[in-house]
C-alpha cells in the first residue's frame, strides 16, 4: 500500500454554529473557530473537517446550500474562510470541507429556475414525478413534494427545503466537479462527502443506496477533480457494507480515500425499525462489527474510526457512563477507537466528553428531524414521556449544543444569546478545566495522537483480536515487524479480566492508561470498571 498522508492523521470535526461565537450574535462563525486554532493544535489534530459555511437558509444547519460559492454570512465572509485556511496552514493543520451534493437547497438558482418547467435548463436537474410513488423522506413523510404550478412532485430524501439533485444529468453533474475545483484552488485539503451514496439512487425503482452507477459517478468526479491532486475523500456511506466498502477505497479503483460505514452504530437499534426504536447494546456484536472492518481492510483500503459526529448521539451518554464513571468510560471508548487501523475522526467536545443534551422540553429540540419526529408521532398517539425519551437518546440535538469553552457565561461560547441552550453542566464539564486537571479525558485523547503519531504499528500494524469470546472486554493486538500494541477494554461498570495468551505480558510498557496499576497475572490482565489500556512491547 502506497503511503498517503491522511494515513497518519487524525481528524478533528468543527460543527461552526456551535463552536465559538466571535461577534455576540449567538451564532459560532469562522473568527471564533479561527481563534480555537491554537487550542486545536494544542490538542494534536492534523486536519479540521469543518461541517458545511455555505450559503443556506439553514433549514437543516448548512446542509440546505443555496450557493456553493458563497459563504453563510452568519459565520462570515469568503475572505474570512481563506484567512481561516492560513492560519491553519500556519499551524500545520489541513482543512477538508463538507461535500453536498445529493441535494440542494430550495432556495438554490438552479430550483428557482427549474419551477419555470421544462423549458427551463435546469429542471432536469432535478427528480420529477408525476405521482407520489410512496417513497418516504429520512426526515419524515413522503420523499415526494408536489408543485401546483407544475402538476408534478419532485423528490427530497431530506426535508422538503432539500430537493434532490439528477445525478443523471451531465451538465449538473459537471458543474459540481466545477465548483469542487473552485474548493480545491482555494486550498482545501479534501471533502467529506454528505450522503454519497445516494447518488446513484433510480428512484422509480426503489433504489436509493447504492445504486447501479455510483461508482461510475465517483470514478468520473476523481478524474474530473481530486484524483491527482492528493487528498482526503471520505464518503458518508450509510449504506456501506463490506462487499462494497472495498469498492471506494481500493487505491486501484481511484475512487475515496476512505467512507464512513454505520454498522456499530445501529447496533443498539431494533433491526428494520428506526433508529429511535431502541434495544440494549449487545456488546458481543459491537466486538464482531469492529473485528469484522479491521480483519477486511487489513490489507486493502482504509478505515475510518469515529464514535461521533453532528448527527449521533454524544458516546459517552451512548455507550459509556456519563454519570459515575463519565471520565474513566470517557478514556475506555477513546483508547478502544484510537487503537484500531484507519485515520481517526473526533467531533468537537467529545474530547472532553461532553454529554448528552437531555433536554426536558420539546421546545428545546431545534433539529429538523427532531420537530418532524414531535409531529409525527404525538399524531400517532406515542405518548409524550416516550418521544422525549427517543429524543433525549438519540436525537442530532445532543451534538449540537455549543462547546463548552469555561465556566462562565454561557460556557464561553458567546456573549450572547446561544443559538441553541448550552448544555446545563458546563460548570463541571469544560475545556478550562479539562486544561488544568493533568488527569482529564483531554490528555487522553492528546497521548491518543502522540502515540499514534510515534508508533508506526499504530498507523499501520496488523490487527489481531484476542480472547474474543470475552464478553467484557474488547482486546485486540496490532503489530508489525518491530513492535507489539496491545489494547485492552473493559466496557463495563464491573471488574473484569482477560487472557491475553501472551506469555511476556510483563514486557509490554504502557502508552495510555486510565488506571493506576497494571495487574498482571501470568497471560491475564485484571481490569476495574471501565479500565482500558494501551501496551507496547518493542521486539528485539
Ligand atoms: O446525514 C445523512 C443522514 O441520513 C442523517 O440524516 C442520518 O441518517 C440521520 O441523522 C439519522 O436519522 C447527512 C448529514 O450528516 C446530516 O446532518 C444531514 O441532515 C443529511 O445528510 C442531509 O444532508
Ligand atoms: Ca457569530
Amino acid at each position: 500500500m502506497k503511503e498517503k498522508w491522511w494515513h497518519s492523521s487524525v481528524v478533528y470535526q468543527v460543527y461552526p454554529k456551535s463552536f465559538q461565537d466571535s461577534n455576540g450574535d449567538g451564532i459560532g462563525d469562522i473568527e471564533g473557530i479561527i481563534t480555537r486554532v491554537p487550542y486545536l493544535k494544542q490538542l494534536g489534530i492534523d486536519v479540521i473537517w469543518l461541517n458545511p459555511v455555505f450559503k443556506s437558509p439553514d433549514v437543516d444547519n448548512g446542509y440546505d446550500i443555496s450557493d456553493y460559492y458563497e459563504v453563510n454570512p452568519q459565520y462570515g465572509s469568503l475572505t474570512d474562510v481563506e484567512r481561516l485556511f492560513d492560519v491553519c496552514r500556519s499551524h500545520g493543520i489541513k482543512v477538508i470541507m463538507d461535500l453536498v451534493v445529493n441535494h440542494v437547497s430550495d432556495q438554490h438558482a438552479w430550483f428557482q429556475d427549474a419551477l419555470k418547467g421544462e423549458e427551463s435548463p435546469y429542471f432536469d436537474y432535478f427528480i420529477w414525478s408525476k405521482e407520489d410513488t410512496g417513497l418516504k423522506s429520512v426526515f419524515g413523510g413522503s420523499a415526494w413534494e408536489y408543485v401546483s404550478s407544475l402538476d408534478l412532485y419532485y423528490l427530497h430524501n431530506f426535508a422538503v427545503e432539500q430537493p434532490d439533485l439528477n445525478w443523471e444529468n451531465e451538465s449538473m453533474r459537471q458543474a459540481i466537479y466545477d465548483m469542487m475545483n473552485f474548493w480545491i484552488n482555494k486550498g482545501i485539503a479534501g471533502f467529506r462527502m454528505d450522503v454519497i451514496d445516494l447518488i446513484g439512487k433510480q428512484p422509480f425503482e426503489g433504489i436509493m443506496e447504492n445504486g447501479p452507477k455510483l461508482h461510475d459517478y465517483l470514478q468520473e468526479m476523481s478524474a474530473a477533480t481530486f484524483k491527482d491532486k492528493d487528498l482526503l475523500t471520505v464518503g458518508e456511506t450509510w449504506g456501506a457494507t463490506l462487499d462494497n466498502a472495498l469498492l471506494y477505497s481500493d487505491p486501484e479503483r481511484h475512487e475515496l480515500s476512505m467512507i464512513f460505514q454505520f454498522e456499530q452504530i445501529g447496533l443498539d437499534e431494533i433491526p428494520g425499525k428506526s433508529k429511535w426504536d431502541l434495544r440494549t447494546l449487545d456488546f458481543m456484536q459491537l466486538k464482531s462489527v469492529f473485528s469484522k472492518w479491521q480483519y477486511a481492510l487489513n490489507d486493502n483500503g482504509w478505515n475510518s474510526l469515529f464514535w461521533n459526529n453532528h448527527d449521533l448521539p454524544r458516546i459517552v451518554s451512548r455507550w459509556g457512563n456519563d454519570a459515575e464513571y463519565r471520565e474513566k468510560s470517557a478514556k475506555m471508548l477513546a483508547t478502544l477507537l484510537h487503537g484500531m487501523k484507519g485515520t481517526p475522526y473526533i467531533y468537537q467536545g467529545e474530547e472532553i466528553s461532553m454529554t448528552n443534551a437531555y433536554f426536558d422540553n420539546f421546545d428545546d429540540y431545534l433539529d429538523i428531524e427532531a420537530q418532524n419526529l414531535i409531529k409525527e408521532r404525538l399524531d400517532q398517539g406515542y405518548e409524550q414521556e416516550a418521544v422525549l425519551k427517543s429524543l433525549q437518546t438519540k436525537g442530532r440535538d445532543n451534538a449540537r449544543t455549543p462547546m463548552q469553552w469555561d465556566d462562565g457565561l454561557h460556557a464561553g461560547f458567546t456573549e450572547g444569546t446561544p443559538w441553541m441552550k448550552v448544555n446545563p453542566n458546563y460548570k463541571e464539564i469544560n475545556v478550562a478545566s479539562a486544561l488544568e486537571d493533568s488527569n482529564s479525558v483531554f490528555y487522553t485523547y492528546q497521548q491518543l495522537i502522540e502515540a499514534r503519531k510515534n508508533h508506526r504499528v499504530i498507523r499501520f500494524g496488523k490487527f489481531n483480536e484476542i480472547d474474543k469470546e470475552n464478553p467484557h472486554v474488547f482486546a485486540y493486538t496490532r503489530t508489525d515487524a518491530s513492535e507489539q500494541v496491545l489494547v485492552v477494554c473493559n466496557f463495563f461498570n464491573h471488574k473484569a479480566r482477560v487472557t491475553t495468551q501472551l506469555d511476556d505480558l510483563s514486557d509490554y510498557k504502557v502508552i495510555v492508561h486510565n488506571g493506576d496499576e497494571v495487574r498482571i497475572e501470568g497471560d491475564q490482565l485484571f481490569l476495574e470498571p471501565y479500565e482500558a489500556m494501551m501496551l507496547i512491547k518493542y521486539k528485539k
